[in-house]
C-alpha cells in the first residue's frame, strides 16, 4: 500500500548548534555551558567536546547543498546563544549573527525554509554564573537575545521554536546533573522548568513583533506514550504520574495555563515558585506545537523510588536502538492523537524523530537497515494520525549528520548522513536515500 502525504506536507532534517557547528572559539563565540561541561573530565564519554564536532560552520556551503540534493523541504537548526551575545546579556556580537544570516540566505536560495530553533541547551556559561535557568533573570535574558535574533532574521525566517525540550534542560541539566551545566539540586531543577517555560512565554510577542506578518511560533517538547506495566491499578496509577512529569508538566501551562495539579501535588515542597501572571504569559497562544518522539515509557509502581514512585521497564521481545530505547512506533501514533485530543494544537510538527544504530562504512556505502525501517515505520504512525485528523504538518529527521550526541560523545550515531571525524567527509547512509525517495514521492512505498 502507499502511503502519501497531504499536498505541502513538511519533509526536513534536524540539528542543532553544539551537536555540529564546532569553531567553538572563532569569531567572538563566548563559552557555553556546554563547553565548561564538555571540558570537565568524567562528564561526556571518552572526553568528547564539541569544539570541532561536525566543522559546520565552515563547512555549511557543502552541507546545505547536501541538502538540497536529498530534496528536503525545510531544515530546522538552532542558534548558539554564546555566538550571538557572548557575555549572555549585553553587547552584540555581529560576527556571530552574519554566520546565522549567510545561512538563511543560503539556505533561501536553495528553496529550503530556515526553522529555527532559540535554544537547543547552550547557555553562555556567563550566565550560569549568575544562577542559570533558576534564576528568575533568565526569562528577560532570554527575552533580550530573542529580540536581537529576531530583528536581525525576522524579515526571512518564518517558523521559530522558542525552547528544545525544556523538560532535558531542566532534570537532566539541574536535577540529574548528566548534561550541562551538571546541578543534583532538584528544587532548583523544577524552577529551572518554570523559569524556562516563562522565557518561553515572554519570547512569542518579541518573535511575532520584529516579524514580517508572516511569523509562525512554537515550542519543542520532548513528549512520549506512557504505557503501565501490568493492569495494576498501582502500575496504571504509576502510568499517570510519570505522564504528569514527562508530557503534561509541560503541555500543560503552554496549552491550558495551569500546572498539572496532581504532579504539583507530588512535588510538595519542591513545586516552582510562580508568581501572578506567569502562566498567562506562558499560555501565550502558538501556531505550532513541536514533539521529539523517540520511544514510549513503561513505568511500574515502585514504593522505594521518592516522589514519582515510578521504575521504567524494558519490555522483553522489543527492539532497541543504540540508546536503549525501544523501537515503538505505535506510539507516536497514539501520542499524535492524545495530543489532538486534549490539546488541540493548531499545528503539529514532529521536529525529531529518529534512532543511534551502529552504523558501519563498507565499501563507501552504509547500509543502515534499522533505520530505514524505523523511519518508515514511524512515518507510517505519522500517516495515520493524519487520516484521522491530526494537524500534522510536518517532519524532521533527527538528524541530518551524526554528530555529538552530549554525554555519549561521537559514539552515537543519529545522521541519516554519515560524518568521518577524521576527515569531516559525509557519507548519505541508504536511508538518506530512502528519505531523498519519500520526499520525492511525498511518500512511502
Ligand atoms: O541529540 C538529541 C537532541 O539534541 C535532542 N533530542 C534528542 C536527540 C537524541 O538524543
Amino acid at each position: 500500500m502507499a502511503i502519501i502525504f497531504p499536498k505541502g506536507f513538511v519533509w526536513g532534517a534536524a540539528t542543532a548548534s553544539y551537536q555540529i557547528e564546532g569553531a567553538a572559539n572563532e569569531d567572538g563565540r563566548g563559552e557555553s555551558i556546554w563547553d565548561r561541561f564538555s571540558h570537565t573530565p568524567g562528564n561526556v564519554l571518552n572526553g568528547d567536546t564539541g569544539d570541532v564536532a561536525d566543522d559546520h560552520y565552515h563547512r555549511w556551503p557543502q552541507d546545505v547543498a547536501l541538502m538540497q540534493s536529498l530534496g528536503l523541504k525545510a531544515y530546522r537548526f538552532s542558534i548558539a546563544w554564546p555566538r550571538i551575545i557572548p557575555d549572555g546579556i549585553g553587547a552584540v556580537n555581529d560576527a556571530g549573527l552574519d554566520f546565522y544570516d549567510r545561512l538563511v540566505d543560503g539556505l533561501l536560495a536553495a528553496g529550503i525554509e530556515p526553522f529555527v530553533t532559540l535554544y537547543h541547551w547552550d547557555l553562555p556559561q556567563v550566565l550560569q554564573d549568575r544562577g542559570g535557568w533558576p534564576n528568575r533573570d533568565s526569562a528577560a535574558w532570554f527575552a533580550d537575545y530573542t529580540a536581537v535574533v529576531s530583528r536581525r532574521l525576522g524579515d526571512r525566517v518564518h517558523n521559530w521554536i522558542t525552547l528544545n525540550e525544556p523538560w532535558v534542560s531542566a532534570f537532566l541539566g539541574y536535577m540529574m546533573g548528566v548534561h550541562a551545566p551538571g546541578i543534583r539540586d532538584p528544587k532548583a531543577a523544577m524552577q529551572a522548568a518554570h523559569h524556562l517555560l516563562l522565557a518561553h512565554g515572554q519570547a512569542v510577542s518579541i518573535l511575532r513583533r520584529n516579524g514580517n506578518g508572516a511569523t509562525r511560533v512554537g515550542i519543542t517538547l520532548n513528549l512520549t506514550w506512557v504505557d503501565p506495566a501490568s493492569d495494576r491499578p498501582e502500575d496504571v496509577e504509576a502510568a499517570r504520574r510519570q505522564d504528569g512529569f514527562a508530557n503534561r508538566l509541560f503541555l500543560d501551562p503552554v496549552f491550558k495555563g495551569s500546572y498539572p495539579a496532581d504532579f504539583m501535588e507530588l512535588c510538595g515542597d519542591l513545586a516552582p515558585q510562580v508568581e501572578e501572571g506567569d502562566l498567562q504569559q506562558i499560555a501565550a497562544p502558538l501556531d505550532f506545537l513541536g514533539v521529539n518522539y523517540y520511544t514510549r515509557s513503561v513505568v511500574a509502581d515502585d514504593p522505594n523510588v521518592p516522589m514519582l514512585r515510578t521504575r521504567s521497564i524494558q519490555p522483553e521481545g522489543a527492539e532497541y536502538t543504540e540508546m536503549g530505547w525501544e523501537v515503538y512506533p505505535e506510539g507516536l501514533y497514539r501520542l499524535l492523537r492524545r495530543l489532538h485530543e486534549d490539546y488541540g494544537p493548531g499545528a503539529i510538527y514532529i521536529t525529531e524523530n529518529g534512532a543511534a544504530f551502529a552504523d558501519r562504512v563498507e565499501s563507501g556505502r552504509v547500509h543502515d537497515e534499522r533505520r530505514i525501517a524505523y523511519l518508515r515505520e514511524h512515518l507510517t504512525s505519522c500517516w495515520r494520525a493524519i487520516q484521522e485528523g491530526v494537524p500534522l504538518r510536518g517532519y524532521f529527521v533527527w538528524s541530518l549528520l551524526d554528530n555529538f550526541e552530549w554525554g555519549y560523545g561521537y559514539s552515537k550515531r543519529f545522521g541519516i548522513v554519515y560524518v568521518d571525524y577524521g576527515t569531516q567527509e559525509r557519507i548519505p547512509k541508504d536511508s538518506a536515500f530512502f528519505y531523498r525517495d519519500v520526499i520525492a514521492a511525498n511518500g512511502v512505498a
